[in-house]
């Protein structure tokens, strides 16, 4: 283990701003690391970790698992920035930690492209770097170490087939079914995926129609903004596939505040990904049919991979978490009894 010495994070990027919360997130992690060159001991793994922002309410239980996990109770010294959605932050936090000499960076690259270069100087400082969630294309896979995270095009493919045997348990496979899709940051592996294995299953069915796709960049308030745009473009609206939960929040809002209802019992079906409890919660009192599941709890996958590597053992290149759906027909509010997150 180095001996790292922690020097003042950027200033600059201090607040923890959150976009679009709609008074649903908290911020609970503190966004930066401050210290005056603090001299942390050998015994100690220093972890820097290069989070997207703090978009979402899963983006939130996604920060409290890494907080919770590298902890020095754990042995581990957490230098965690916030990169505030964007990738100029997560740049700078990278090139931070490898001048802090630290022992391992995780990355969660807010897109796929754009990472070679500071890959390559994390390469060159022998300093091993951990992507977590979204992943990064790269020119030369050595440039990385691992990647763990959620296979986010089965999850799109699974909500696909799940609208399919919605429709046809309610006799609507010959009906013409309108579809929009409030997508995620654009070149984020959460966003590609889901929309394409989405789009697999709307490839199978003649009789469904993608009016439009457009971003809402995961967050409640631009969910809701383009809904809202939506609802006056198109008529006959019959499904929102909302890429996270957070703009379904949004999504909900612009359709009620439009006069038109929604959820099971409404005439817009709604479908979402993420299923963090305040989606549960929005199925259970009818606003949502069903969310697809993306487990955040990502630091003691990351832990473990941190400590095969601390003993000097193989690690995967691919690790996916598992994952599953919900929806209105299930006892929700027993799963919420026995959940997580
Ligand atoms: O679905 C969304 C967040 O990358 C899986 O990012 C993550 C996505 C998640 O903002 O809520």
């Amino acid at each position: 283990m180095k001996k790292a010495y922690i020097m003042l994070c950027m200033a600059g990027c201090a607040a923890g701003i959150l976009a679009g919360c709609g008074g649903k997130i908290e911020q609970t992690a503190e966004p930066f690391l401050y210290g005056d060159l603090t001299e942390v001991g050998d015994e100690y793994v220093v972890v820097g970790f290069a989070q997207v922002g703090s978009e979402s309410d899963w983006r939130r239980a996604n920060t409290n698992s890494f907080n919770e996990t590298f902890t020095e109770e754990n042995g581990y010294y957490l230098l965690y920035e916030d990169g505030q959605q964007k990738q100029e932050n997560q740049l700078k936090a990278m090139r931070n930690f490898i001048l802090q000499e630290v022992d391992y960076i995780v990355l969660d690259p807010i897109v796929e492209t754009g990472w070679d270069g500071v890959l390559e100087e994390a390469k060159d400082a022998g300093i091993p770097v951990i992507l977590s969630d979204r992943y990064a294309e790269t020119a030369d896979a050595s440039l990385y170490t691992c990647w763990v995270g959620s296979d986010f095009e089965e999850e799109g493919r699974r909500a696909g087939e799940w609208l399919a045997m919605y429709l046809e348990n309610r006799g609507r496979t010959r009906e013409e079914i309108r579809i929009v899709t409030l997508q995620g940051t654009p070149g984020s592996t959460a966003q590609l995926g889901r929309t394409e294995g989405f789009g697999q299953i709307l490839e199978q069915h003649g009789n469904w129609t993608m009016l439009d796709r457009q971003s809402g960049d995961f967050t409640q308030a631009k969910g809701e903004e383009v809904m809202e745009q939506f609802l006056e473009d198109y008529e006959d609206i019959d499904v929102v596939v909302c890429e996270n939960d957070n703009m379904a929040f949004g999504a909900v809002e612009a359709i009620r505040k439009a006069g038109r209802t929604c959820g099971p019992d409404g005439d817009i079906i709604v479908i979402c990904f993420d299923a963090m409890e305040a989606a549960l919660e929005a199925m259970m009192r009818g606003e949502i049919n069903a969310a697809f599941e993306c487990n955040p709890l990502l630091g003691p996958e990351v832990d473990e991979i941190i400590q095969a590597l601390e003993r000097g053992e193989p690690v995967e290149k691919t690790r996916y978490v598992e994952e599953t759906y919900y929806d209105t027909s299930m006892d929700l509010e027993t799963i919420l009894e026995n959940r997580a997150y």
